[in-house]
């Protein structure tokens, strides 16, 4: 706390150094949300008062090691190298807010960007409960395929009536489940597993299919609870598991690979619609291109992650034999979700993945 307080006192002095106490000067941009940490990237420029630029600011929940992280410097360094106009400012481990209320800063313009998993938006727009169905896509080559084509397209398009703009598709990945309590290699073994899942509907509901004992959370809370022993486990893809150092906490690890998260690049609309076409395009295409470099490494790093779990946790295989039977536990989830979802969504999306897979 006492820290929190010295690095505040110093953006401050820093600032009002900048300012010259001649005033007159544009408001502080090191503005980072709050209680964010000073030494974020950019940060420093931005306390020392960094002129007319535009600050832009990136809001990533998972922490500085993870290739989402990687990625959004990379979308920094590629608008920053094209104009003058913007200093983006990228932050990390939810700083600025969890992935839910960030997307609610993004609708009220106090916040850029949020790269966020889908499943926290189908809070607001149910439609994205489509990528939660459980045991869908199951290769990273059908997301792309999907997300990069007209389905993506369409569920971009949905984002504006809530004051959203999509400008990418950036990769979480698939989901494993980890806890503290015993390996798990077949559905039984779930019975009555504490799991943390997001907060999503469709997530608890599959877990309670499986006999789980779910419990919805903000991914800022997730490691204290484990370590609290609040929940027995949680899912996330490799990345995520490996470089947040669960395994300091959790001792089993199974490859369910029971769902994939997609991450989505998001803007808020209301300042979007402040921006010039020509920013616009700036922005637009460093998100795409970020996000080529996010996929590719977020996979590379999937699979060292996996190895250095596999030496640090128990590490359980589950045989196709038994993930079918995981499968056909959760079918009801998709039966029941269909409607809210939008039947016509679901089938688009369940064909989409069909015509991909040549299924
Ligand atoms: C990071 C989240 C996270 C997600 C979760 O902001 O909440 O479990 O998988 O990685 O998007």
């Amino acid at each position: 706390m006492k820290v929190k307080l010295v690095s505040v006192l110093m953006v401050l002095v820093l600032f009002l150094a900048a300012c010259g106490g001649g005033g007159g000067n544009e408001p502080a941009p090191a503005d980072n949300g709050g209680d964010a940490p000073a030494e974020t990237e950019g940060g420093e420029e931005a306390a020392a008062g960094s002129g007319d630029k535009r600050v832009i600011r990136v809001s990533n929940g998972i922490n500085d090691q993870h290739p989402a992280y990687e990625a959004s410097l990379r979308f920094k360094e590629l608008v920053e190298e094209q104009t003058d106009d913007f200093e983006v400012q990228v932050y990390h481990s939810g700083q600025i807010a969890d992935d839910r209320s960030a997307i609610e800063m993004l609708q009220l313009g106090t916040l850029e960007i949020v790269v966020t998993s889908s499943s926290p938006l189908a809070n607001f727009l149910p439609e994205y409960g489509v990528f939660d169905l459980p045991f869908t896509i199951s290769d990273p080559a059908v997301a792309d395929e999907l997300l990069d084509g007209p389905f993506g397209e369409k569920m971009f398009g949905l984002l504006e009536s809530q004051g959203l703009v999509g400008l990418a598709w950036w990769e979480n990945g698939f989901r494993n489940l980890t806890n503290s309590v015993r390996p798990v290699a077949s559905v039984e073994d779930l019975n009555g597993l504490k799991i943390r899942t997001m907060e999503n509907e469709i997530h608890l509901d599959a877990w309670r299919e499986m006999g789980a004992n779910p419990t919805p959370m903000a991914f800022t809370e997730l490691f204290t609870a484990m370590q609290q022993g609040t929940v027995d486990g949680q899912e996330n893809p490799y990345p995520t598991i490996d470089l947040s150092q669960y395994a300091e906490v959790q001792e089993h690890i199974s490859d369910t690979n029971h769902v994939y998260t997609p991450f989505l690049f998001l803007f808020s609309k209301s300042i979007w619609d402040e921006l010039s076409a020509d920013q616009q395009t700036i922005i637009h295409e460093a998100a795409i291109e970020a996000g080529l470099f996010n996929r590719e490494r977020n996979r590379e790093v999937a699979d060292e992650s996996l190895e250095r779990l596999k030496e640090s946790m128990t590490f359980t295989e589950i045989t196709d034999e038994e993930r079918a039977r995981f499968q056909e536990v959760v079918q009801p989830v998709i039966e029941k979700h269909k409607d809210s979802i939008g039947a016509e969504i679901v089938d688009e999306y369940l064909n989409t993945i069909s015509e991909i897979t040549g299924g």
